[in-house]
């Protein structure tokens, strides 16, 4: 080892943990450039990362093609009972789990370097942080958790020999033999992947990944699921959620909120460049906001990460230059192409498509191939700092107050374009009953409908009937000062397919209209699903849309809603005792207005 640390609860985890797994060697991570640049070093002379010649230290890397995204089938939340899981999560009884992870940890880390990653989610100190310690066998993960999070030495130092800290136990679960030759992107098979979370422990461990959310733990793992266990217990909340602020050309600043399920917009949104003249936009964060009411009894958000893990098929400067211009330099891409000129590319870049690149599987590519050159998954991962609209407040300890909070998902067909909720309950009703086209976020079928409540069905770490309950609790707390809600859907086809609304920076538009709604510039029209704009009310100056297809994108049709009653009725009722009466009050007047 390294370094001595001095906190004795780490000094005896790692203890624990090299017992357990045995690494060849262990190494305390300090944060430093300098440890960064090692890393890549080695991980460029053992032919894992590729140096972009295009994009100063940027480097690609490509993974094993069964290990491309999150694993939800594979995920654990393990506590005492499984009905405090609840049924939207899969459970395993602690004991049992930990014996079967246990014996797959068993001398996992042969042959490899075990790394101690001290992190802060949040700016390290700051009341509303946590800080949690991942030790991984991954030096992706180490270079990533660099970009991601807060890595620093003063961790350590902030910890103390007393100090309490989240401990995230990562291997890929490929231990070495003598003189075995590693493969480029060890992992387990899928049977052997286990991302487990103890949240009346507070403990994290994942097991046979190395991608994404499955591995860099101060993410999804600790930000969302084991902190919202950690928020309902101390009445705060931990949301799958961007923040940006909105500043009118009177100078006056909205800050908003948004849950949409993964690769549903929530980056794009952040950084989005409103087509409204005028009308400014600035990133706080991209993926997930921790919330507290503060002093004035308003609710507060700040965003735990560092760096944007962001979807990179799709991204162009056309459709988000704010993150094509955080790419330009100190980039890690994952799973993207390579092209002959030595940049990366992926579907839905600007500008031609190459004639020839190498896929992400490493193989030959054209554009006659019948495969991605990008798997839909890709991903790029870089510090939040170079973007050029992160908002000057986004590292304010005490967060930015939030003004609207806004649900939404990938509905092809039924939801409109926006709606505003009546109410706060009704709001809660939007979203415990979100729905959304399935994603390549994760492994399994792309385009299937489900039910995913406030984008938060992979990532609430307790059950999410109580979680429904803590949202109207939270509700009750901020009485008056609660945000307004609102509901969209980018994603509405005409029947022949293609996108009926422009999306990305037109968005601004429908976010216009909820900042009069929220200074009561505006009226509205009341539906059976909620609030919806007056047609004059939403800005369509310079866009060529037509009134058709704007007709289409805000209807809502009563038989459509109808026969998604039984739907919502089966969701509500798989929570049994742990439904929240108010939302069954909501189902019971939503309705009663369909007729
Ligand atoms: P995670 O990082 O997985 O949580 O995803 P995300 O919610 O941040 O999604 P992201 O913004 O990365 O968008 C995912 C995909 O949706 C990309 O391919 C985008 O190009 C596409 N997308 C985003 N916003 C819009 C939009 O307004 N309209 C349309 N049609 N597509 C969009
Ligand atoms: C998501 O899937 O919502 C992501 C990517 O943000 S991952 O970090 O892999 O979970
Ligand atoms: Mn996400």
């Amino acid at each position: 080892m390294n370094i001595t640390v001095k906190n004795e609860k780490l000094n005896k985890w790692i203890q624990e943990v090299s017992e357990m797994c045995q690494p060849d060697d262990i190494y305390v991570c300090n944060g430093s450039k300098e440890e960064y640049d090692n890393m890549i070093k080695k991980l460029i002379e053992s032919g894992i990362a590729i140096p972009l010649k295009k994009r100063p230290n940027s480097f690609l890397f490509r993974s094993d093609p069964s290990d491309v995204a999150r694993v939800e089938d594979n995920t654990y939340i393990s506590t005492p009972t499984q009905d405090k899981a609840g049924p939207t999560n899969n459970w395993i009884a602690p004991e049992e789990l930990k014996k079967t992870m246990r014996d797959l940890y068993k001398g996992c880390m042969k042959g490899r370097t075990m790394y101690v990653i001290p992190f802060s989610m949040g700016p390290i100190g700051s009341p509303i942080s946590k800080i949690g310690i991942e030790i991984s066998d991954s030096p992706y993960v180490v270079v990533n958790m660099h970009i991601m999070t807060r890595v620093s030495d003063r961790v350590l130092e902030l910890l103390g020999s007393e100090g309490d800290f989240i401990p995230c136990l990562h291997s890929i679960g490929a231990p070495l033999a003598e003189g075995q030759e590693d493969s480029k992107w060890p992992c387990a098979p899928i049977e052997q992947k286990y991302i487990s979370h103890f949240p009346e422990e507070n403990l994290i461990w994942s097991y046979g990944s190395g991608y994404g959310g499955n591995a860099l733990l101060g993410k999804k793992c600790l930000a969302l699921r084991i902190a919202s266990a950690m928020a309902r217990r101390e009445s705060w909340m931990a949301e799958h959620m961007l923040i940006l602020r909105l500043t009118s050309p009177e100078g006056k600043q909205y800050h908003i909120a948004a849950a949409f399920p993964s690769a549903c917009g929530k980056t794009n949104l952040a950084m989005m460049q409103p087509s409204i003249p005028d009308w400014k936009c600035e990133c706080v964060g991209d993926d997930i906001a921790w919330m507290k009411i503060g002093p004035d009894g308003r609710l507060y958000a700040i965003n735990p990460e560092n760096g944007f893990f962001g979807v990179a098929p799709g991204t162009s400067y056309e459709t988000n230059p704010m993150a094509m211009d955080s790419l330009k330099e100190n980039v890690i891409f994952t799973n993207c192409a390579l092209t002959d000129e030595g940049d990366v590319w992926w579907e839905g870049m600007d500008g031609d498509v190459p004639t020839h690149t190498i896929d992400w599987k490493g193989n030959d590519w054209t554009p006659e191939s019948t495969t991605d050159a990008a798997h839909p998954n890709a991903r790029f991962t870089a510090p939040a700092s170079q973007c050029p609209v992160i908002c000057e407040d986004w590292e304010k300890p005490e967060g930015v107050p939030i003004d609207i909070f806004i649900f939404g998902g990938r509905r092809s067909t039924v939801i409109p374009l926006v709606h505003e909720a009546f109410n706060w309950d009704h709001g809660v009703f939007l979203g415990s009953t979100a729905a959304s086209e399935t994603t390549a976020a994760n492994i399994g079928a792309v385009g299937n409908l489900r039910r995913d409540p406030f984008a938060m069905k992979p990532f609430c770490g307790y059950n999410m009937g109580d979680y429904f309950q803590h949202w109207l609790d939270m509700g009750d707390k901020l009485g008056d000062n609660a945000p307004k809600v609102f509901y969209v859907n980018w994603f509405r086809k005409r029947p022949v397919g293609n996108f009926l609304w422009p999306g990305f920076s037109d968005n601004r538009r429908v976010l216009k209209w909820m900042c009069d709604r929220v200074e009561g510039k505006v009226g509205a029209v009341e539906s059976s699903i909620g609030f919806l704009p007056n047609q004059e009310d939403i800005d369509l100056s310079g866009l060529d849309i037509t009134p058709d297809d704007m007709k289409e994108l805000m209807s809502v049709d009563a038989d459509a809603l109808n026969a998604e009653i039984s739907d919502i009725e089966n969701h509500f009722s798989i929570f049994g005792d742990h439904m929240p009466e108010r939302l069954k009050q909501q189902l019971k007047e939503f309705k009663r207005r369909l007729g």
